[in-house]
């Protein structure tokens, strides 16, 4: 695209701004009490990978908490289209912020005037390929996914603390990911990305009643498995479940697919990434790379 290289670029509620002059005000209760919602999206050659899919989500989030984002869905997709021709960024990574906006101290939205609204077209930042080809090894994580009487884990909302405990518990086990259950112990998804095992060739996932963020890559994963003719079923997983799969593995924006080596110590069929993951991934870039969605 062009001879320049890509940069960091911001849309910054109508403005273009840089990495530098994309500045947001102290009292804004994104910031104050995580009062917001997200996406994260992929660019792959200049096309934004299902962008009608992330914004629907996008807006849905917003509107379980009762946020109205500040301009029509139309504008959200045509604002992202151009944020990405002026990136120059072939290969990106989108993440789309609206917030509650500037208000005082106190919780009351009422206060906040008008949303927040922050598009950023930054590089992609991926796992070496050597992750890809030995799988990740996973711990579970003692950090439970939010109740969803609480809080919906449909909403992508901007409060991430149980998610990033987990991850830390992870790291602190010196595993890549971890497994989240929820409050009876079923598995729910991992700290960025949903779960998949494949059990006697049939492929199995938490259905989104599990209290899991319905990825929009695990929606891409589950057209392509029917369209192998794979029989896919989207039920409650246990641990058990995932020890005796044949596969397992992960999908997210980021990740894309990714196989899952070990669990808990227990060693998932081969080890690597067996053949229905790597069918799959193989699937997926050829959607990614070639159709472009
Ligand atoms: N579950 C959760 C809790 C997520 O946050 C996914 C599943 C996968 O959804 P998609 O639509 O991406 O297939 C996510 C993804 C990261 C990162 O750096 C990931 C997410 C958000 C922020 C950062 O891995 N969300």
């Amino acid at each position: 695209m062009g001879v320049m290289a890509g940069v960091t670029t911001i849309w910054l509620d109508g403005k273009w701004c840089d990495k530098e002059s994309a500045v947001v005000s102290v009292f804004d209760h994104g910031l104050l009490y995580g009062d917001g919602v997200f996406e994260g999206i992929r660019v792959y050659g200049g096309h934004v990978f299902r962008l009608a899919a992330h914004i629907d989500r996008l807006y849905d989030s917003a509107q379980a908490i009762g946020l109205r984002v500040p301009m029509p869905k139309k504008e959200m997709a045509s604002v992202t289209e151009e944020l990405v021709r002026r990136s120059g960024l072939d290969d990106s990574y989108l993440r789309h912020v609206v917030t509650r906006g500037v208000g005082d101290l106190g919780l009351d939205p009422r206060k906040c005037g008008r949303p927040t609204v922050i598009i950023i077209a930054d590089a992609i930042r991926l796992w070496p390929t050597e992750v890809y080809e030995r799988g990740l090894r996973v711990v579970t994580a003692g950090t439970p996914i939010p109740q969803r009487e609480s809080l919906s884990p449909r909403v992508k909302s901007l409060n991430y603390l149980p998610h990033i405990l987990a991850k830390m518990e992870g790291i602190e086990a010196g595993a890549d990911e971890v497994l989240m259950l929820d409050a009876a112990g079923h598995v729910a998804e991992g700290s960025g990305q949903n779960l998949f095992i494949v059990k006697n060739g049939i492929v199995r996932t938490p259905p989104p009643s599990a209290g899991i963020l319905k990825g929009v890559t695990r929606d891409v994963v589950i057209e392509l498995a029917h369209a192998a003719g794979r029989d896919v079923r989207e039920e409650l997983l246990n641990r058990y479940d995932v020890y005796t799969a044949d596969e397992a593995f992960f999908t997210g924006t980021a990740s894309e697919i990714v196989g899952i080596r070990q669990v808990d110590g227990r060693v998932i069929g081969g080890g690597g990434p067996g053949p229905v993951t790597r069918d799959l991934a193989t699937r997926f870039r050829a959607l990614t790379r070639e159709a472009h969605d």
